[in-house]
């Protein structure tokens, strides 16, 4: 299997987030990249595939947004990262505005996720590094896209959980352009993928399939419940399958046979994972009980499925452990 990486998603460098009531340094730094680049054997570097399949995803307005929010920032004569304090969401009209302050808010749900001077470079290489890796997969290997800032969290015009781009979707939706009839996403980071699901929540030929700590006690919270199936004309193509903080491999491993026989009833002609090493023990901000020689075996069952695949690279904050957690997924495949 083929890694993907451009070193231009290092750019991305936000200073501190806001956990528990306080500032920390923040979580998603570019020294995870290092991390995984460092324990695979090579990786090759992202093909630029410009706008359009971004744009297939998110929306033209977020997109302008994205690109220019640091300099906005900047220009309203603020230092550091950009970060969203104020949000549209109690009942406001929709007034269009100009202010950084207002548009930080408009785009986001979330304080955790800084936008930085090297932010929008990044996120676009991120999705140049999908896109370069899904080219791989539709010629029939799987691939592996070491995406950085991660995407899972982002919608079509909301950034949010350190994502700003969604990298599995627009993957999906380049996949499905490029003729793949029925694309399957199976998210097993440790969060629940709010931005996916919200993004084809209404479209029956994606399926999203999540394994994830239960958003009762663990953010997003207001996604990721199991009673959300998808929207109209799309009920039954969305799958949560909520767990509760401590989760061992052996329950994690009978909700994921539950994940995959619902995609084996979906019969996907591309597979899409969103994987997310923030499931491991010794993660800093989440809650299961994975241990390295358990990715191997997660990643084993996938493959059984017997479809081609991309691995997208989302969550896992244990830096020093992250690379060898990375390998050890991608070696059961
Ligand atoms: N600082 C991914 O794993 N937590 N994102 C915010 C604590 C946000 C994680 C509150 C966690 C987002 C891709
Ligand atoms: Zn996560």
């Amino acid at each position: 299997m083929h890694a993907f990486f451009s070193a231009r998603e290092l750019g991305h460098a936000p200073t501190r987030e806001l956990h528990n009531g306080g500032w920390i340094a923040h979580a998603e730094t570019p020294a995870r990249a290092e991390s995984i680049v460092a324990a695979l054997p090579a990786v090759l570097p992202a093909v630029d595939h410009g706008l359009a399949p971004l744009l297939a995803v998110h929306t033209p307005d977020y997109l302008d947004f994205l690109r220019d929010a640091y300099r906005l920032w900047r220009n309203a004569g603020r230092d550091g990262d950009a970060i969203p304090y104020v949000w549209p969401v109690v009942g406001r009209r929709p007034v269009t505005l100009n202010r950084i302050d207002a548009l930080l808010g408009r785009f986001s749900f979330d304080a955790a996720t800084p936008i930085a001077v090297g932010t929008w470079d990044a996120a676009y290489w991120g999705a140049q590094t999908a896109l370069t890796a899904l080219d791989a997969a539709l010629a029939g290997d799987h691939a592996f896209a070491l995406c950085r800032p991660p995407g899972h969290h982002a919608g079509a015009d909301y950034f949010g959980g350190y994502c700003y781009l969604n990298h599995a979707a627009i993957a999906a939706r380049a996949a499905r352009a490029a003729g793949r009839a029925k694309v399957a996403i199976l998210d097993v980071d440790y969060h629940h993928g709010n931005g996916t699901q919200d993004i084809f929540w209404d479209d029956a030929s994606v399926f999203y399939a999540s394994l994830h700590a239960d958003p009762a006690t663990d953010y997003p919270f207001y996604w990721g419940h199991a009673d959300e199936i998808g929207g109209v004309g799309a009920a039954g193509t969305t799958l949560n399958l909520p767990l509760s903080q401590r989760t061992t491999i052996g329950p994690y491993l009978a909700a994921l046979d539950i994940a995959l026989a619902a995609l084996r009833g979906f019969a996907p002609d591309m597979l899409i994972v969103s994987f997310g090493a923030d499931t491991f023990a010794a993660d800093p901000i989440s809650g299961f009980a994975l241990a390295t020689a358990d990715y191997p075996t997660v990643a084993a069952r996938i493959a059984e499925l017997g479809c081609p695949t991309l691995i997208v690279m989302e969550g896992g904050y244990a830096t020093a452990e992250l690379g060898v957690n990375v390998a050890a997924f991608l070696s059961g495949f």
